[in-house]
């Protein structure tokens, strides 16, 4: 059976709203998975496909970085993560020939799920200045093309080398030792819009930015607190972890201003239960906070604690810190308790739309547990104050010593499933100075030392004519990005736009004055090099490396792996005719790095830490664990040596009155930008997406009924009116004064300077909107 594209935009006129599903996963998810996949691929290719996700030789399921069990299971993938498999290995194919029926201007107006939903791109092609048509192009030319327009910058400051998550760690190193020898450290990257405020606030306050559990630790916490995420949707192997937990006791706590149907209820498909129904009940409680309201819960959740502690007659008066890992362990304590003496009840009901009531009774839920885990995704990431958010979720952790002790800890639960390998190979525009020092050690040179820009700065210089060349690896920069129509200016200013991709999107279409596509290899194919078929490796959420090997036969014989485009175009870029090495460039056997990759992880295994011994440690099964001081050793590399608490001004967004605070999340049938399908199925929506989640109070005081149609118009302190037209509202269970639609599609909204303070991220779950209906 051939895959069959559906060739049009989406028409939201057939949408449609049912009820809303209480638990995830179980037999519609399957059967959805198994459907999606052999239309794809077809069901010879989709078997080949589904066994080899996450076994222990077989490539590393690209859906998301959730770590894989110890004992797999002979299908070890979910619902999502069969569909990022099949967009992936997909028999459709965009050649040459769809190009030049179709010219750029077209493709423009086509939705993102149309774009996606053509197939897999099969030869690199170029659109020149003026022209309306990509053209077929050799390797030679194009890789020609880019470095000449990046040899010809005035200053490599000048050039803008962006990263998706799904990038090996050895195509990272690679790219990130190419960018430095360019001599600039502009490597913004998705984790800027994603959990870089999870890093900075974890890196200041336990000395290393990374979660510090296991997925044991997951299965034998005694308390498990969910906030801001929805692992049902987009991280559903998790819901297996806490079903284990459960099993083992645990208690678990969703906060999110969403009854999330994962969150409530999980039918685990790989267990008899959960095939035939009835499933496991996962949260306990529910805290249907308000957006942004999570920096006033944890901070609640400390005064509870400090009240305990101190209260003369309670049964845990004195007993509820942890004072000797407190006193051995840490510092700051004074000001942090300083700060919750100076927080009221009163603005923490307001700013959480809880009530202290509930606040007490999970804060009772802490007292009773020896082991406590916090998890969290982008709902506490994404907003002004969330380093603060999450350094007083770090606080509460501290005063119970629930870091670096079974079943306790933090976990930032990752998106992209390479997001935090990539990071660990340098992609990051201000890398430490020890980074710097091994890398110019390894490879003979001096790398550039002053910070490059992050994904908003990049924009910004973009927009304001200091930047002239982008380069993609992987994503869709223009569609994950805020301000839509500020990014699309600023990127059309630009002399050339380069792309490495496996699929079509809308970053193929809005270019510089020349751009090009270099299409590559997925995760799940095979890569042959001069030196035999190579893996690669990656890490995922807690810290674990291994191996990845695809095995299907490749889209196209024209494309080239991710590590041989790198390599090709420093060779351009750094190596004279007679093959010696240009002055200043660094010193590698370009060649030889691309024929083997085991040469780039020798090179990696010099140059950070915690990968001595790489190539046998990826010879065991299920690979190794990389070194963390918290979880290992209680051991902090702050400045001090010791972990910080920190006292934060209680920060929480305000309304002006008639205005909504808007959410951007995922439906069900996405995967960031890549729309896999029209249906949001456990929120009920068929057939459409540009729907606006709203509370039925809200909705009866601004005088709106449910099925209207609205546009949506952000107000920001710059007075600009940013409209994302037509979409029709629907009545939700959200709190009052907050609303929820999906990303992409709302990202124009998305002022390009509201960002975090300190990580920089974009406030994509807090933008303040009116609803003006459609006349
Ligand atoms: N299938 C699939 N899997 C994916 C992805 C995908 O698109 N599709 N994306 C991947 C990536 S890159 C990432 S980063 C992750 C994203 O994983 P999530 O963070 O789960 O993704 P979102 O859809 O943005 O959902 C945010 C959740 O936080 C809640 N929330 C929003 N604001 C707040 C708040 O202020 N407080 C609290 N307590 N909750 C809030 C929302 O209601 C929602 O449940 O998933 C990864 N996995
Ligand atoms: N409003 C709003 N904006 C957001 C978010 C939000 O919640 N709300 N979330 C943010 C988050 S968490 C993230 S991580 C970013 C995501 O930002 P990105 O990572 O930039 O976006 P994706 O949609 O994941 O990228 C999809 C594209 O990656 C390419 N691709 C897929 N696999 C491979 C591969 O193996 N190699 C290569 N080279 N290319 C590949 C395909 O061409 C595909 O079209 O978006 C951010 N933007
Ligand atoms: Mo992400």
């Amino acid at each position: 059976m051939a895959g069959k594209a559906p060739r049009e935009n989406i028409d939201e006129s057939q949408l449609s709203v049912g009820p809303v599903k209480k638990t995830a996963v179980g037999i519609p998810g399957v059967v959805h998975a198994l459907e999606v996949s052999f239309n794809q691929m077809g069901v010879v290719r989709s078997a080949q496909a589904l066994l080899q996700i996450n076994q222990k030789d077989g490539f590393d399921c690209p859906g998301c970085a959730w770590p894989e069990e110890e004992k797999r299971h002979k299908a070890e993938f979910c619902e999502n993560g069969a569909k990022a498999v099949a967009e992936e290995a997909t028999k459709l194919r965009v050649p040459p020939s769809f190009f030049a029926e179709n010219s750029v201007s077209e493709l423009r107006g086509w939705d993102d799920y149309r774009l996606g939903q053509q197939g897999r791109l099969t030869d690199p092609m170029f659109l020149a200045e003026g022209s309306d048509h990509y053209v077929p192009v050799s390797w030679d030319r194009a890789l020609g093309i880019l470095a000449d327009e990046l040899l010809a910058l005035k200053d490599p400051n000048e050039a803008i080398f962006y990263t998706s998550g799904r990038t090996s760690n050895e195509a990272a190193f690679l790219y990130q030792l190419l960018v430095r020898g360019l001599g600039t450290n502009n490597l913004p990257d998705c984790s800027n819009m994603c959990h870089e405020s999870s890093g900075s606030a974890l890196t200041e306050t336990i000395g290393i930015g990374k979660g510090s559990v296991s997925l044991d630790d997951i299965h034998h916490a005694e308390l498990i607190l969910i906030a801001g995420q929805n692992p049902g949707t987009n991280h559903p192997r998790m819901l297996s972890a806490l079903e284990r937990a459960k099993k083992n006791g645990a208690v678990i706590v969703a906060i999110n201003p969403l009854p999330e149907a994962g969150l409530m209820r999980f039918e685990n498909p790989q267990t008899v239960r959960g095939m035939v129904g009835g499933g496991t009940a996962l949260a306990d409680d529910f805290l249907q906070i308000k957006l942004g309201g999570d920096q006033a819960l944890f901070q609640g959740l400390g005064k509870f604690l400090l009240e305990e502690q101190r209260r003369p007659g309670s049964a845990h008066a004195g007993r509820v810190f942890d004072t000797a890992f407190i006193e051995s362990h840490t510092t700051g304590l004074g000001e942090y308790l300083a700060q919750l003496g100076a927080v009221t009840w009163e603005e923490i009901v307001i700013a959480t739309g809880l009530t202290e009531a509930q606040i007490r009774s999970t804060g009772e839920k802490l007292l009773a547990s020896k082991a406590t885990v916090v998890c969290w995704a982008m709902g506490l990431t994404q907003h002004k104050h969330s380093v603060s958010t999450l350094r007083d979720v770090v606080n509460v952790l501290l005063l119970q010593g629930n870091i670096g002790k079974p079943g306790a800890g933090v976990c930032p639960v990752r998106g992209h499933s390479n997001v935090q390998g990539d990071r660990t190979m340098g992609i990051f525009e201000r890398m430490p100075a020890a980074f710097h020092d091994a890398l110019d050690r390894e490879f003979s040179f001096a790398s550039p030392r002053p910070h490059g820009f992050d994904t908003v700065a990049a924009i910004s210089a973009m927009r304001d004519g200091k930047a002239g060349v982008f380069l993609g690896m992987g994503g869709n920069f223009v569609r994950a990005t805020p301000d839509s129509s500020v990014t699309e200016a600023a990127l059309n200013k630009l002399s050339l736009t380069a792309q490495i991709s496996t699929k079509l999107n809308k970053s193929h279409l809005i270019t510089g004055r020349q751009a090009l596509i270099l299409p590559t290899l997925g995760r799940t194919e095979r890569d042959t090099q001069a030196g035999g078929d190579q893996r690669v490796t990656v890490e995922d959420s807690m810290s674990a490396v291994h191996a990845s090997r695809g095995r299907l036969a490749p889209a196209s014989s024209n494309l080239l792996s991710e590590v041989a485009i790198v390599a090709r175009l420093a060779k351009l870029l750094f190596e004279t005719d007679d093959g010696g090495t240009r002055p200043g460039a660094p010193v590698a056997d370009w060649d030889a790095l691309a024929g083997d990759y085991s040469l780039i992880r020798s090179h990696i295994a010099a140059v950070v830490p915690g990968f001595a011994d790489f190539e046998a440690k990826i010879d065991q099964p299920g690979g190794f664990v990389l070194p963390h001081g918290p979880r290992d050793s209680r051991s902090f590399s702050t400045a001090s040596g010791l972990a910080h608490f920190t006292a934060n001004v209680l920060e929480y967004p305000k309304v002006p009155a008639g205005r909504l605070l808007l959410q951007t999340l995922r439906s069900h049938d996405q995967y960031n930008t890549t729309i896999y399908g029209k249906d949001d199925r456990y929120r009920g929506i068929k057939n459409g997406r540009r729907v606006v989640f709203v509370n039925q109070t809200d909705m009866d005081s601004l005088g709106i009924a449910e099925g209207a149609m609205v546009d949506l118009v952000s107000e920001w302190r710059d007075g600009v009116d940013r409209r994302a037209p037509d979409f029709r509202v629907v009545a939700y269970s959200t709190p009052v004064g907050c609303a929820a639609a999906y990303y992409p599609e709302t990202n124009v909204l998305v002022p390009l300077d509201s960002t975090a303070d300190i990580s920089g991220t974009p406030t994509s779950k807090s933008v303040v909107i009116r609803l003006e209906p459609v006349a």
